[in-house]
């Protein structure tokens, strides 16, 4: 597998262009954080944004629980974006017919496609789902076609979660035959050893974001089930996520610095720095 690889490296031969953005931006940044930003108006989204835009790569949005959501909100993080170099990721979770993702991706009142630069999707639809939303980003004009990238949600971080086996394997399968518009998965570890039917390419490359990262506590009331990010880097993570681990520490900022060392010196380690 490509993991052991420095960010630099897999920049520089990845064959998708915004999966090279990710590696780049980690790389520049020392950075392999997503803070998940699971606030519910515009004016916190965006201070936290611009809090702890220096130490992310990618803030990941819930765009759809915001109160207050509209075209400011939008404007807003997209400077904080260019302001602090960090990629958008809008965990939406489609999963529906081909025909109904397609609206809800590309216009509506949310105009995802327009912002964000990650998507995901469940693939308990079948493989239509991906051949969808690949469709409707390559659509899209210039610049944005180029890039707009997806991760399939091949496994869950929740208590009994029922993406396993077969459906992680069918996860591996679409990445595979998808590779221009699939950067890789939300997994809880690299799935190089899942036994998939389409054969990987000698370029594959995914790449791995894992959810449920946590210093502090090893779960919730609600099912959620945490890893820290030393285990979460080690079993494959490229990207690790962070949701109240950050925002809702004391000191938030302080919180994410934390969060960005230790998954630094996580992958550091993993590439044998
Ligand atoms: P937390 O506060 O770090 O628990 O937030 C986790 C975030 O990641 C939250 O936005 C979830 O919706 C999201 N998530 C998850 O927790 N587990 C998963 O398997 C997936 C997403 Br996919």
């Amino acid at each position: 597998s490509k993991s052991q690889l420095t960010y630099g490296a897999r920049a520089s031969t990845h064959p998708n262009p915004l999966a090279r953005k990710l590696f780049q931006v980690a790389e520049a940044k020392k950075s392999n954080v997503t803070v998940s930003a699971d606030v519910t108006s515009t004016k916190e989204l965006l201070d936290l944004a611009d809090q702890l835009g220096p130490y992310i790569a990618v803030i990941k949005t819930h765009i759809d629980i915001l109160t207050d959501f509209g075209p400011q909100t939008i404007a807003g993080l997209q400077a904080l974006a260019q302001k602090h170099n960090f990629l958008i990721f809008e965990d939406r979770k489609f999963i529906d017919i081909g025909n109904t993702v397609q609206k809800q991706y590309h216009g509506g009142t949310l105009r995802i496609s327009e912002w964000a630069h990650i998507i995901n999707c469940s693939i308990l639809p079948g493989e239509g789902i991906v051949e969808a939303l690949a469709q409707t980003a390559q659509a899209m004009d210039f610049p944005y076609g180029a890039d707009r990238g997806l991760l399939i949600l091949a496994e869950m971080t929740s208590k009994g979660s029922l993406a396993t086996g077969p459906y992680t394997a069918a996860s591996v399968d679409y990445a595979r035959k998808y590779p221009s518009f699939v950067l890789g998965f939300v997994s809880t570890r690299s799935l190089g050893e899942v036994p998939a039917t389409v054969a990987a390419s000698a370029d594959e490359d995914f790449v791995v974001f894992t959810t449920g990262v946590n210093l502090s506590s090893t779960g919730d009331k609600l099912g959620q089930q945490y890893q820290t990010p030393q285990s979460a880097v080690g079993r494959g993570a490229d990207f690790i996520i962070a949701g109240r681990g950050i925002y809702a520490a004391p000191d938030p900022q302080e919180a994410a610095r934390q969060y960005q060392q230790q998954g630094w010196e996580a992958y550091v380690a993993r590439v044998g720095g």
